[in-house]
């Protein structure tokens, strides 16, 4: 894959844990390297064909001036997004952080930190089965949109549908959600189910009734079971009411563990 990199993009900013960094600021180096295929802008010398890096610059600048952190690993997570939202170019990216005048009790050059963040397809299911389900629902998807770790976000239509497994509950809820995160599954996972938690969620019965559930469903094409997360969801190809909105979405994704695109899983559901 090809790079595009920056150096030590100088940047006076107030990022620090003690109160005094934050009111005095200092100076913060940045590099990055951006992943992006540019053959197509090297055969045709256009520059439409890939990124401005003065515009990647005045982005860092813009976000590590316009929020004040205390940890430069959150400035640098921040900086990560807004550059990988800003260009569906950008696959991947690498950004550190420098601080060469932070205020530590030792001699050192400078401190830093440097992260590694690229863009992932999630797809999460939804669903509600006590309180306003409707506006519970809404009220999520909109949390996830108003976060700076999301975007290229598709919410499908929302359905009533038979509760399955423990029949005995009410009616639920459901829908899809697709986006482009560049969170990892278990980061992803962390998030989902802080908005489960703030929309009132307990967990009595396995299967039962619950104010919010985000399931998900598939992570790009990755294949994970770990104590925590199973991706694909287990059970997902036998449920009308995840497979049925995610057809109206993503069709076309393949199950990487089925071999089956949802659209053709649907279909088998229906026969
Ligand atoms: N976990 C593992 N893999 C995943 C994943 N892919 N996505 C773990 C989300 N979580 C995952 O989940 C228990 C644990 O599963 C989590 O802590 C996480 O680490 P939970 O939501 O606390 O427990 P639960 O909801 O009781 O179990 P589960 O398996 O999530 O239930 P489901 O599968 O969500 O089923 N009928 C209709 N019509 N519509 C529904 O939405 N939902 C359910 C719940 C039953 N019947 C339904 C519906
Ligand atoms: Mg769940």
């Amino acid at each position: 894959m090809d790079r595009i990199y920056i150096d030590d993009l100088k940047i006076f900013a107030h990022h620090g844990v003690f109160s005094s960094e934050n009111i005095k600021g200092q100076n913060f180096y940045v590099n990055v390297t951006l992943f992006l295929d540019t053959e197509k802008a090297g055969t045709e010398d256009d520059l439409s064909l890939t990124v401005n890096y003065a515009e990647i610059c005045a982005l860092i600048e813009k976000t590590m001036t316009e929020n004040t952190y205390k940890l430069i690993e959150t400035a640098a997570h921040a900086a990560a997004a807004a550059i990988l939202r800003s260009s569906s170019l950008i696959s991947e990216v690498e950004i550190e952080i420098r601080k060469p005048e932070a205020p530590i009790d030792a001699q050192v050059r400078s401190v830093s930190v440097k992260i590694g963040r690229s863009r992932h397809t999630a797809v999460i299911a939804l669903g509600s089965n006590i309180g306003d389900s409707r506006e519970l629902i809404n009220s999520a998807v909109e949390k996830i949109k108003s976060s700076p770790f999301f975007w290229d976000i598709h919410v499908s239509d929302m359905m009533i549908t038979k509760p399955y497994g423990y029949t005995d509950q009410p009616d639920f809820l459901n829908g899809v959600l697709v986006c482009s995160t560049m969170l990892s599954p278990i980061g992803l996972l962390d998030l989902m189910q802080s908005i489960e938690n703030s929309a009132g969620r307990t967990r009595e019965i396995h299967w039962g009734p619950r104010t919010l559930d985000l399931d998900l469903i598939f992570y790009d094409d990755e294949i994970i079971s770990c104590e925590r997360l199973t991706v694909p969801h287990p059970d997902m190809h036998n449920r009308r009411f995840v497979l049925e909105p995610a057809a109206q979405l993503v069709p076309g994704y393949v199950h990487p563990v089925l071999k089956k695109t949802v659209a053709e899983l649907l279909r088998e559901l229906d026969e």
